[in-house]
């Protein structure tokens, strides 16, 4: 599939640095020519303003506009500078999977939702094991979630969360599990309480190419279609689950194709740009709201580190090249991290805004520094927190109080 620049952004050619066995080879040469049928169909579903789809975030107020460029770039600094903490700071405790390279599907997501308000009226958002950019868009406290990532005991969650459990349901982030597989059923149970309620709220579930195999995907959309659940699945296919290519467990080119088999009305997006990211989002939740269902958006996205931690990484640059003693099966070509980081989430936001008149070069600049420093206060504050000990880690695990007994049967 390409995108509106004609550039392809989804699978590496066959023999780009994918070492396949021949029988693999033959399966993808058969996906690939099912997947040129389908592409025919698919082009009507694509979230750009091509008719099919209202170019919405044309219509926003300037300063939300604004306010998406600054997420991103809270999102892409947060993330810089935790990887030179874990490089250069032996003292740093706090790990992540990064999500730079993919901010603008977060953003143009979240952008869409109710993020204040009552806990019974903003909408809720589930994340699993690459949680931050998820956590920003949604609104969290950077400067408590930084120490909780750290092990600090006025982190966000007490610092025993850390990195895939933190948590924020004041602004609708019930948060990251470190699982692959079960959100989609948790947020669509969310949902279903939704629709039980009569609550025009939704339910927006994160989750990787990865979760396709898992049969968590499955069953989620069977049973959002039959129930017709307020529930916005995002499939963010950054083309890799760990270390192997999404095309070893997944016959669709765009997976989207598996959400449209089940009813759903289901839309790819270009992940890097956050307009049509907002565009899709926005169409989905006002379906939703309307009590129109579920809807799938598939973003076509790339991460610019390695699946996990920083190796390949160094301090003050942005990106991960070369050897990960962790890819036990293949690595990701030095040539394909650094084509997706031409089409990078932060200049793409920046040149529409900047295109659109609403900022000049000098004023987006001075946005990106006073994001740099607040991110730079941030984490002096999470760092300088005291930590939590090993028996916090006890805390809320057990409830407190008596329980009556209670006779069953
Ligand atoms: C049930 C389960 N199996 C395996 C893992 C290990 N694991 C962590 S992340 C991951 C791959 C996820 O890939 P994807 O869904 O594409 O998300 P991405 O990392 O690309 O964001 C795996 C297999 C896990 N966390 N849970
Ligand atoms: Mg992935």
């Amino acid at each position: 599939m390409t995108d509106s620049s004609g550039q392809d952004v989804t699978h590496p050619r066959e023999g780009e640095g994918h070492p396949l066995s021949a029988s693999r080879r033959g399966f993808l040469k058969f996906a690939a020519l099912s997947g040129a049928a389908v592409s025919v169909s698919m082009s009507a579903r694509r979230a750009m303003a091509d008719g099919a789809i209202g170019y919405h975030a044309m219509d926003l107020p300037d300063d939300k506009l604004v306010d998406m460029y600054r997420t991103i770039l809270n999102i892409r600094w947060h993330e810089r500078t935790q990887a030179d903490q874990m490089l250069g700071n032996p003292e740093y405790r706090g790990y992540n999977h990064f999500y730079a390279g993919q901010e603008a599907v977060a953003t143009g997501v979240c952008a869409a939702l109710r993020n204040s308000g009552p806990f019974d009226q903003i909408d809720l958002v589930y994340s699993s094991h690459r949680p931050s950019g998820h956590a920003i868009a949604k609104g969290v406290d950077i400067p408590k979630m930084v120490a909780e990532m750290d092990f600090r005991a006025t982190g966000m969650n007490g610092g025993y969360g850390a990195e895939m459990h933190i948590s924020d349901p004041a602004v609708g982030f019930i948060g990251a599990d470190g699982m692959i597989g079960p959100a989609p059923v948790i947020a669509s149970g969310s949902a279903f309480a939704f629709r039980a309620r009569g609550s025009d709220q939704v339910a927006v579930v994160f989750a990787g190419d990865g979760n396709y195999a898992a049969p968590h995907f499955h069953s989620t959309l069977n049973n959002a279609k039959l129930l017709d659940l307020p529930l916005i699945y995002v499939c963010e296919n950054n083309l890799y689950h760990q270390y192997a290519h999404y095309s070893y467990s997944c016959p669709h080119t765009d997976i989207a194709d598996a959400a449209a088999a089940y009813g759903i009305p289901a839309r790819t997006v270009d992940g890097q740009d956050v307009t049509q990211v907002y565009n899709a989002a926005k169409e989905a939740v006002d379906r939703a709201r309307a009590g129109g269902g579920p809807t799938f958006i598939e973003a076509k996205t790339y991460r610019y580190y390695n699946h996990w931690g920083a190796p390949g990484a160094k301090q003050g640059e942005l990106g991960a090249f070369g050897y990960d003693p962790l890819a036990i099966t293949s690595f990701r070509p030095e040539r394909e991290v650094r084509a997706w980081m031409q089409r990078d989430p932060v200049d793409i936001a920046r040149n529409i805004l900047v295109d659109w008149g609403i900022l000049d070069e000098a004023r987006a600049a001075a946005i990106e520094e006073e994001v740099k420093a607040e991110i730079k206060a941030a984490f002096e504050w999470g760092l300088s927190q005291p930590l939590c000990t090993p028996e916090d880690g006890l805390k809320h695990v057990f409830a407190e109080g008596t329980v009556v007994p209670r006779q069953f049967g």
